[in-house]
């Protein structure tokens, strides 16, 4: 989506000056990975406007894949509109009737995830239409019966659904997912569970893997039956939003690297670190190397 930011806090109506980016959690996580040297693609449909172009752009300069990205005639390009009052952030979304929520079984060819690592889908896809809503296990069940790994990220958006119906479409996918990735706020919206409760019922459901992240804490997780806790960093957080893509993007690349679980969690907690401390939704996302210094603790003097 197109992201509309204004250049300063407080109330939208007042606002002089915009900043236009690109937000959306599945391209947050394409963009972390890519940052990181870990090739990605994202796999979705833009208008054939010029805000299409924008988005395309921006993804593309990141060195993210976008070739089977769709543009659809007719439909406008999903936006979304951010203001801070107060202290507290909010959000108001233009995707209803988007060309994103065009997404349905077999809106991409298999032959994409040839040689991929993982499939990552996220609950705010189920959440965007009908067709939306059937696009998402279709997508878990093709990536599966290619031998492609799926992590799906709950992301609940309570302004784009009820619980219930958000419930029950994480559970219709849950069969086909290897990671779960959930946080304890949501958990706790969406089934009444704090974390003990998800690390012991969601391995039930099918993932091997269930990751439930705590915010600042850290997160904690079972991964194929060993139950690990990994503490969170102190950093000064200018900008929440984006942090759960860019600690998904950190799991699934040290994942990736081949990083035993331990570490998996730490990188995963310092993408999240790196994501709060910039404002907008990918900017401050670190390449390997600035990872890599800030989980080793090596001071750079930056000049
Ligand atoms: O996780 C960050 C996302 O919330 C943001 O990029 C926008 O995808 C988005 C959404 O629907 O909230």
């Amino acid at each position: 989506m197109v992201l509309v930011v204004p250049t300063s806090p407080g109330r939208l109506r007042h606002a002089t000056s915009v900043r236009l980016s690109v937000g959306g959690a599945e391209s947050n996580v394409a963009i972390g990975l890519a940052r990181l040297g870990v090739p990605a693609s994202w796999v979705s449909a833009l208008g054939d406007d010029e805000p299409g172009e924008l988005v395309l752009h921006r993804i593309r300069a990141e060195g993210v894949d976008t070739g089977a990205v769709r543009r659809v005639p007719d439909r406008p390009t999903g936006l979304y509109l951010r203001e801070e009052v107060a202290g507290a952030l909010r959000v108001y979304y233009h995707r209803r009737g988007s060309a994103a929520a065009t997404l349905a079984p077999g809106a991409f060819d298999p032959s994409v995830l040839a040689g991929a690592g993982f499939l990552h889908l996220t609950g705010i896809t189920a959440a965007l239409s009908p067709e939306c809503a059937e696009f998402v296990p279709w997508a878990a069940r093709t990536a599966a019966e290619a031998g492609v790994r799926v992590s799906y990220d709950v992301n609940y958006r309570s302004r784009l659904w009820d619980p219930a119906a958000a419930r029950a479409a994480t559970e219709a996918v849950l069969p086909h997912v290897d990671v779960l990735l959930v946080g304890d706020e949501e958990a706790s919206a969406l089934w009444g569970w704090d974390e003990d409760t998800c690390l012991e019922r969601f391995p039930d459901a099918g993932p091997g893997e269930v990751v439930v992240k705590l915010g600042a804490r850290g997160c904690a997780a079972v991964i194929d039956g060993d139950r690990l806790t990994a503490a969170g960093f102190p950093v000064r957080q200018v900008d929440p939003i984006g942090a759960g893509d860019a600690f998904a993007a950190g799991y699934l690349a040290a994942t990736l690297w081949g990083s035993a679980p331990e570490e998996r969690l730490r990188t995963a907690n310092a993408m999240g670190a790196f994501c709060v401390q910039g404002l907008g939704d990918y900017e401050g996302l670190p390449s390997r190397r600035e990872l890599t210094a800030f989980l080793d603790q090596t001071v750079d003097l930056g000049r």
